[in-house]
Formats: C-alpha cells, sequence, structure tokens
C-alpha cells in the first residue's frame, strides 16, 4: 500500500476538478497536484532521496508545500515538517535527530543554515511562499512517476512531540496510521466531493496536515486555501466553504468581530474543533450568532483522531464525544484496571490509527504502551454512561496555546541558568485568545536584580516565537507538594485571573 495510492482511489474520479484555490483565485486540480507531485519525487529521487529516507521541511504554507508532502508518500520517503518559527538551535536538535537525507528551507532561510549544514553534512534546497526556490527548479509538471509500493507499517511521516523533560520525541506515522485515520474521518465527518474545506491550519502538524487535508484528498473535496489566520479573510472563505476545522482560538477570533454572524455560514454545514479544549462558553456563543453547533474532536499527534462528537447525533459542549469506529479508549486508575463511568483516570487508546514506535528510542515505546497495546496518552479524561468522552486534565506537563504545545521544562532550564535566577515554574493560565498563555514565574537568588527585557530578548533568540511567556512574575517562592515537586495547580490558581480583563 501508499497513504498516496490511497488518495488517488480517492480523487482520480475528480481528476479535472479544483483541489486547491488561493485567495486570488487561482487554483490546482487534481490532475495538477498528480503529475507534479510526481515530477517532484522524480526529482527527489535525483537527489538522492530514497525510500525510508527523511525530508525535512521548514517552508511557509503553500501548495507547493502540499505537493512536497505528497511526493514524500510517493517516493516512499518520510516527510517530516517543521514550524517555520522554530530557531536555529531548535532546528538544530531535530536535524541532528531526524539526519534527514535532504533539507527543505525558506529562500532567506538558506544563509543562517549554511554553517549547521555543513556540519551536518546534510543537502539543503529551498522553497518560497509562491513556489520558488530550487527546489522546483526543472521539475516540469508532465510525469509517469510509479508510486512506490510500501507495507502499512512502513514510515509515512516524522512527527515531534515533547513530554514531561520537554526534550522532543520523534513519533512515526505509518502509511496505515495515516491511512486508516482519513478513512474514519471522511465517513464520520460525511465528507464528500462536493465538500469545500476551508484550510486555514497550518500544515506543519496533524491537524492541518493528516486530518484536513486527508478528509479532502480521500474523497476529492476543494479546499479554499488560506496561507495564515486572518478574520477577515476566513469571513470571506466561509462564503463559498461547507466545512471548517479549527483549533478553539480561531473559533474565538471569529466570535470577536462582531459583525461575524448567520450571513457569514450560509454555505456551511459543519465546523469542526480540537487541539486543545473548546470552552462550553465558544460552543453556546457560536450556536448562538450562526446557529451551528461546532463538532469537538480529541486527537494527538501520536494516535491522530481517537474520539468525535457526531455528525447526526447530540453533540456535547465539554466533550469530546465518543471514540471514533476502529478506536478503543479506555480510562483506567492506578492499578490499570477501567473505572466506572463517569470517574476521572488515565485515558488509554488503542486502534489502527496509533503510533507503533518512537524514531529511535525503544525504552520510550516500552514505558508508552500498556501490555495490552493502549497508548497511554497522557490525559485525565472519563467517560460518561453514554460512552461520550471528556478531557479533564492532563497529566503531562504541558501547555496548549493557540493550539500549540508547549513544554514548561524546556523553558524552565533555560530561564533557571540567567543571571540572578534561583529557580523558576512556567505555567499556562486562562487567556481569551490562546486558550492558556505561557507565563513564567521566578525566583531570585540576590545576586542581580531581574533584567526581564534581557532574559526576553535571550529566550527569544532560542525559542519559537509562541513559547515565550506572555508575562514574567517574581515571587520569593515557589509552593511545593509534600514530595518536593513545584506545586504547578496551586501556581495556576493562584495566576487564573492574570488576564481576565
Ligand atoms: C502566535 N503567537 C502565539 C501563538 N501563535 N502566542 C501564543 N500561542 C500561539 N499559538 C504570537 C507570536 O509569538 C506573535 O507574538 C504574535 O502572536 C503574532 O504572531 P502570528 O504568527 O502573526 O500569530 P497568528 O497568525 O495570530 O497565529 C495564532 C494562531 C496560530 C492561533 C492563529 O498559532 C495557529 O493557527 N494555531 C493553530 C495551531 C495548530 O494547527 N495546532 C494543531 C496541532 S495538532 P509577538 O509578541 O511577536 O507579537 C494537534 C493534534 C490535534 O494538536 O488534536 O489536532
Ligand atoms: P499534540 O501531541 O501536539 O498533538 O497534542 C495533543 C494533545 O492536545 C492531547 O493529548 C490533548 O491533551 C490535547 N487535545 C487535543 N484535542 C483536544 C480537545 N478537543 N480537548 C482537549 N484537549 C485536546
Amino acid at each position: 500500500m501508499n497513504f498516496y495510492t490511497e488518495f488517488y482511489h480517492g480523487f482520480s474520479a475528480h481528476l479535472n476538478k479544483s483541489a486547491i484555490v488561493l485567495n486570488d483565485g487561482t487554483s490546482w486540480t487534481y490532475l495538477d497536484l498528480h503529475q507534479s507531485s510526481g515530477a517532484l519525487a522524480q526529482k527527489l529521487r535525483e537527489l538522492g532521496v530514497s525510500k525510508g529516507g527523511r525530508v525535512s521541511v521548514q517552508v511557509n504554507k503553500s501548495v507547493q508545500a502540499v505537493i512536497l508532502y505528497l511526493a514524500c508518500l510517493r517516493l516512499g520517503a518520510v516527510f517530516h515538517p517543521m514550524n517555520p518559527a522554530y530557531t536555529l538551535s531548535e532546528l538544530s536538535f531535530f536535524l541532528r535527530d531526524a539526519s534527514p537525507d535532504l533539507m527543505v528551507c525558506r529562500p532567506e532561510a538558506e544563509f543562517e543554515l549554511q554553517d549547521l549544514m555543513s556540519e551536518l553534512e546534510l543537502s539543503c534546497v529551498t522553497l518560497g511562499s509562491s513556489g520558488d526556490g530550487s527546489l522546483f527548479e526543472n521539475v516540469t509538471a508532465q510525469s509517469d512517476f510509479e508510486t512506490v509500493d510500501c507495507e502499512p507499517d512502513e514510515a509515512a511521516s516524522l512527527l515531534y512531540s515533547s513530554g514531561t523533560t520537554g526534550t522532543p520525541k520523534g513519533i512515526v506515522l505509518s502509511h496505515q496510521n495515516l491511512d486508516a485515520n482519513a478513512s474514519v474521518l471522511v465517513d464520520a465527518w460525511g465528507f464528500s466531493s462536493d465538500d469545500v474545506l476551508l484550510h486555514a491550519l497550518p500544515i506543519f502538524h496533524v491537524h492541518g496536515l493528516f486530518v484536513a487535508l486527508g478528509c479532502a484528498f480521500k474523497c476529492g473535496a476543494s479546499m479554499r486555501w488560506l496561507p495564515a489566520y486572518d478574520v477577515v479573510e476566513v469571513r470571506k472563505a466561509l462564503a463559498e466553504s461547507t466545512v471548517m476545522m479549527g483549533v478553539p482560538t480561531h473559533y474565538v477570533r471569529l466570535l470577536s468581530d462582531p459583525e461575524f454572524g448567520n450571513r457569514d455560514v450560509k454555505t456551511m454545514r459543519l465546523f469542526v474543533s480540537g487541539s486543545a479544549p473548546l470552552l462550553t462558553e465558544t460552543f453556546e456563543q457560536f450556536e448562538q450568532r450562526t446557529g451551528h453547533r461546532i463538532l469537538e474532536r480529541y486527537g494527538m499527534t501520536e494516535t491522530n483522531m481517537n474520539t468525535s462528537n457526531p455528525l447526526m447525533g447530540e453533540r456535547r459542549p465539554g466533550t469530546v464525544g465518543p471514540p471514533l469506529p476502529g478506536v478503543s479508549v479506555k480510562v483506567v486508575g492506578t492499578s490499570e484496571e477501567s473505572v466506572p463511568a463517569g470517574e476521572i483516570g488515565d485515558l488509554l487508546v488503542k486502534g489502527d490509527n496509533v503510533f507503533k514506535t518512537y524514531w529511535q528510542l525503544p525504552d520510550k515505546n516500552a514505558e508508552s504502551f500498556t501490555e495490552d497495546g493502549y497508548f497511554r496518552t497522557g490525559d485525565k479524561a472519563l467517560i460518561d454512561a453514554d460512552g461520550y468522552v471528556s478531557i479533564v486534565g492532563r497529566e503531562k506537563d504541558m501547555i496548549i496555546s493557540g493550539g500549540l504545545n508547549v513544554y514548561p521544562k524546556e523553558i524552565e532550564s533555560l530561564i533557571d541558568r540567567w543571571p540572578g535566577v534561583m529557580e523558576s515554574g512556567v505555567i499556562g493560565v486562562p487567556h481569551q485568545d490562546f486558550g492558556e498563555a505561557v507565563v513564567a514565574v521566578l525566583v531570585l537568588d540576590g545576586t542581580a536584580d531581574l533584567d526581564e527585557a534581557g532574559l526576553d530578548a535571550s529566550l527569544k533568540s532560542k525559542l519559537a516565537n509562541f513559547k515565550l511567556p506572555k508575562r514574567y512574575i517574581t515571587i520569593d517562592e515557589l509552593p511545593r507538594n509534600t514530595m518536593g515537586k513545584v506545586g504547578k495547580a496551586a501556581l495556576r490558581g493562584q495566576y487564573a485571573e492574570l488576564f481576565s480583563d
């Protein structure tokens, strides 16, 4: 099998239809995507990428970046996308770990990356927002490239996610993982070739890459393509769309526009939310304003989508719905026995959607799965008597800001090295726009006053912008639990109102 071949089955009856339509009306048909991805796969092969080889990618969102993803699939290569916001030091970690055969970067980043590329003896080609750069040079649309056959378990993509240590782990997603989930979602959400999906998500994470593109390509739907999330542009695009997928911040921002309402959603049949908790308040306001009940679903990088509120049945705010077909979920207590309905415990999942292995970390595999093959999500949840799952918290020390994950440890270890700082606790506190905002609470050692601007600039040079604390707070002592661990829950409680006005 090859995930791309499954796409091809889905869209081959619609080859002359628009697959992707941009703001300015430019469009790519499915035939364009098929031919260009074949031609690019051929070029990747000439550049030394072979089956199983990694292609690391840090580029802006563009149709050509989608074609690159499809080309990697067709070649049997492993697509490794990265957030363009990552700094050189973050990138350096990922490239050392992934050891790719090829790096694709933005033309403007090529110079800055030169030293790292020579140190890693890595070839680098460029791809700009409009398809400019060396990657597509001499790539002609005509191609008879034959999509490479893969075993279902062979790697299709490599994405990173961190645990409590703040050190990112590579998650290997197979052709089967991706296809199993995309097939289930097309059915669960009633996707067809008549749909127009509003795509305003980034394409370096599961949500915009596998969930959104997967649903569209599996059935030959069209996509209305936005390079970034902008409320004015989204409102215009909604008028030509039938489905939108977004993180809660996307819905909060739509609602913050007083003009947004019924008139914007006349052609829409479905709004899907995920990647972070959707507040009941947002769900209700959205229904009042548009008449639509947002469908909330739950997933993660390691598993793609696990549960979803129903398309036809009752969508319950504050829940992420029952498990999707083919996915088993259970909530267990400390003895790993399922707890009764309505009780909170650790959420475990199992199914063809769930990854099998971390990249080159066999020890982590063992601790991440139970003996009977369930993956430990690190989320705290309950399942009610009707089978609806609610995510009530996280065991993992992770902040989700605007749908992007931030790992406190990574930031704390940098802050703790700053002159005058004895220790720090980084927390997420409620924020109207981002859901949670990153806040750093510091204890000074008395040797120097805090140079907050200097600390912020130093963090900025090392961390992607969305990880930067929105506020620094200095206190005398961090709260600790009986084990001596920093009491993050107490800190979160103390600063819960920080952004409330
Ligand atoms: C940007 N900024 C953020 C931020 N994004 N701050 C906190 N959290 C974020 N997520 C900051 C920048 O640092 C900058 O700060 C300022 O906001 C403007 O930057 P921008 O790039 O112009 O921001 P904007 O375009 O408004 O982007 C915000 C956003 C975007 C929410 C629209 O982050 C987004 O699209 N998020 C979706 C992420 C996503 O797709 N997640 C899915 C993960 S998959 P300054 O100070 O410099 O001005 C997954 C699995 C699953 O979780 O279940 O789906
Ligand atoms: P990531 O590994 O980056 O994909 O992040 C996955 C995590 O996001 C999950 O483990 C949850 O903690 C969280 N998440 C995703 N969707 C939801 C949702 N609908 N409600 C609450 N949390 C969610």
